[in-house]
């Protein structure tokens, strides 16, 4: 299926095929942009002289099939000016290495991994870039390179955490999305959107782990129930000596809807185990035990899950 729209948008690139990326380049692709999606090496078995064949199965047994260009990030040599990057938060930096030299300060860049403290890595490593970050609760999953289900539909939050406003890009992009019926916007909160997710990521993704279960069955026995309240009680006071109280009120019961709602899915943290792929953990735990460290509070039940998914990492 090709987009019938022949107004020109801007040029988005995609970086990091998984189904998030390849989910957004999908919608950006229906919306009328065109997109790049630029891939690792072990995606390459899936391109085609240049193309990707994105195939996005809904769970209403419907399929549609949405063309793009795709190439080896390597192979880039001209300015980005439009960039989602999509990759798991360990390979980030990593990622955005190597294409730094096609990014100018003028490259709108937005971040869409789970977990905190990348951007902080990419201040660091890659001063200056103009970052925004995205937050979803979209469901998607790989079924194989370039073939993902979409197996729930959410909300997606742009923001700045510097506050910036957003740009002409951005603004076009989100506006695109929404005529299509993306339930998507520009926040001026996506500090607190971003704790909250980091949150119940840490309330519910180690401990799938730990049961290797999916989401709604951290509800079945007593035990999970308490681990889980537990967990939350040590997230708040962290939240809380960090001065951000107000951002996580209620914390415990957004994870029991959150586990409802996702009942059947398996968190990220548990496929990329089962997939024997380093986990997003230093980066959603691991970021909130520093937070901790910092302020001298114990989290021993947030620990124990953080030592148990890292030695099963190896
Ligand atoms: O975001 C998630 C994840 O798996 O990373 C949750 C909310 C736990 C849904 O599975």
């Amino acid at each position: 299926m090709e987009s019938n729209s022949t107004k020109p948008k801007p040029h988005w690139h995609i970086l990091g095929a998984g189904a998030i990326g390849c989910l957004f380049a999908s919608f950006l692709i229906r919306s009328g942009h065109s997109v790049t999606l630029l891939v690792r090496d072990g995606n390459k078995a899936g391109l085609f002289d240049k193309q990707a064949c994105i195939r996005v199965d809904s769970t209403t047994d419907q399929s549609e099939e949405w063309t793009c260009q795709a190439k080896p990030s390597e192979e880039v040599n001209y300015t980005i000016d439009s960039l989602m990057v999509c990759t798991k938060a360990h390979q980030t930096l990593a990622a955005l290495e190597s294409i730094k030299h096609c990014l100018t300060p003028d490259s709108t860049i937005i971040l869409m991994q789970n977990g905190m403290g990348v951007y902080e890595q990419i201040q660091q490593h890659i001063p200056g870039l103009n970052i925004f970050h995205g937050s979803t609760t979209e469901g998607a999953w790989q079924q194989s390179p370039f073939h993902i289900v979409h197996a729930g539909v959410g909300t997606t939050q742009i923001g700045s955490l510097s506050g910036k406003p957003a740009n002409n890009i951005l603004s076009k992009f989100i506006t695109s999305l929404q005529i299509l019926g993306v339930d998507i916007g520009f926040s001026q909160e996506i500090e607190k959107i971003l704790w909250r997710k980091l949150a119940v990521n840490c309330a519910v993704n180690p401990l799938t782990v730990l049961y290797q279960c999916r989401n709604g069955e951290l509800l079945d026995n007593q035990q999970t129930r308490q681990t889980i309240s537990l967990l939350c009680h040590e997230i708040t006071a962290v939240a809380n000596a960090w001065d951000h109280a107000d951002w996580l009120e209620q914390l415990e019961e957004d994870v029991l809807t959150v586990i409802r709602k996702t009942a059947q899915n398996r968190s990220s943290m548990l496929q990329d185990h089962l997939r024997n792929t380093p986990t997003e953990i230093n980066f959603i735990t691991g970021y909130l035990l520093d937070l901790a460290e910092k302020q001298n509070i114990c989290c021993p039940e947030n620990q124990k899950l953080y030592n148990h998914v890292k030695q099963l990492q190896g």
